[in-house]
């Protein structure tokens, strides 16, 4: 089954993004997609994934370019449940398969959709039992905003729950514009140099490097 590498962070971060460009990356034919139904996983370890004994709704294979149109949105909550991306990784002679769980994004404040507060709460669900965090933070709004608004309290509680997971790592993404510089730099202050990676999910920029860390630890 493999380990769950779960994106978590604030809406419109670029979570989906990434999760369908990795994919095309690592050389998918196409998004082999498990919509994960909000059932709480029973031996409560283990990951998102059905091993971990949570109900799968539905396995759907998306050809990439529709997962784009479809999925990705600058519209915020487009994404309102859990959905596993199975993928794998030649490692020495053979291939180790892992998925990348995307989920729905976090806000501060009590949102008025009942079906956008599930899936956050099921995000947190997800977050206290995930394998490897991904921790996705939009580098050029932080850059903009600056430090002192830049980084929500969304991050810093992501942050906080990621911390007891065994693998925690933060991708800083959008460094394809121009403020992100700034950002990665507020963003490595706050959160520590070592962890951080900066990504483009639209151009695919530090792909390379996030591939190494998830062989790693795969
Ligand atoms: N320029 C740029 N835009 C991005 C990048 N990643 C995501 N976006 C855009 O940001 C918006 C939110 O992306 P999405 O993946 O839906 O965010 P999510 O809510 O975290 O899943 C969309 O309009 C994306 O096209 C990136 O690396 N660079
Ligand atoms: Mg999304």
């Amino acid at each position: 089954m493999g380990r769950s590498f779960l994106l978590v962070g604030a809406t419109n971060a670029g979570k989906t993004l990434f999760a369908v460009n990795f994919a095309a990356y690592l050389g998918a034919r196409d998004l082999r997609l498990r919509r994960l139904a909000l059932v709480p996983s029973r031996e409560g370890a283990g990951g998102a994934g059905p091993g971990a004994g949570s109900g799968v709704e539905a396995v759907a294979r998306v050809p990439f370019d529709t997962a784009r149109r479809t999925l990705v949105s600058p519209e915020p909550y487009k994404t309102r449940d859990l959905a596993a991306i199975d993928l794998e990784l030649s490692v020495g002679k053979g291939k180790q398969g892992f998925s990348v769980v995307d989920s729905a994004g976090l806000a501060e404040h009590i949102h008025g959709d009942a079906d956008v507060r599930k899936g956050m709460a099921q995000t947190i669900g997800a977050l206290l039992r995930a394998d490897v965090v991904l921790h996705v933070i939009d580098a050029a709004r932080v850059g903009e905003d600056g430090p002192a608004l830049g980084l929500g309290r969304i991050d810093y509680e992501v942050a906080r729950y990621a911390r007891l997971r065994p693998q925690y790592l933060i991708l800083a993404n959008k460094m394809d514009l121009p403020e992100a510089d700034r950002g990665l730099g507020v963003i490595r202050e706050a959160f520590g140099r070592d962890r951080v990676m900066p990504v483009s999910a639209l151009t695919m920029r530090g792909f390379r490097e996030v591939r190494a860390g998830v062989r790693r630890l795969l």
